[in-house]
């Protein structure tokens, strides 16, 4: 049992040192906390909420019906937006309400992030 203790002890351990700043598990490392404040991890407010209307899995782009989109200055509309991950089209069903992070990526507006929106 003492060894697979330390077997486990070693991989929790092994788990912290990759948890990101962002957890709050880095609160316990004292000589980390003078950074919290700078890091501003995506939060669920910079998600912008749309409506599916057509997922095109051969072209990699999904049209969706969007709310107001504050980081790119884009007021709310219909219009077609490439996806950074094509398999995430397959939680795209028509008519379905997504959460989104959309950026312009060398000219190109692509969702960067998705959560389905329950
Ligand atoms: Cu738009």
């Amino acid at each position: 049992m003492k060894r697979q203790h330390g077997i486990i002890t070693a991989a929790l351990a092994t788990i912290f040192s990759l948890l990101p700043a962002t957890s709050p598990f880095a609160g316990s490392q004292d000589e980390h906390a003078g950074h919290r404040a700078q890091s501003t991890p995506a939060s669920e407010s910079s998600l912008s909420e749309g409506v599916v209307r057509k997922a095109d899995k051969a072209a990699g782009k999904v049209t969706i019906a969007h709310g107001p989109l504050p980081n790119l200055k884009m007021p709310a509309m219909t219009m077609v937006f490439r996806v950074k991950d094509a398999a995430w089209l397959d939680r795209m069903q028509v008519d379905s309400t997504i959460r989104f992070q959309a950026e312009s990526i060398n000219g190109v507006l692509t969702i960067v992030h998705l959560e389905s929106a329950k």
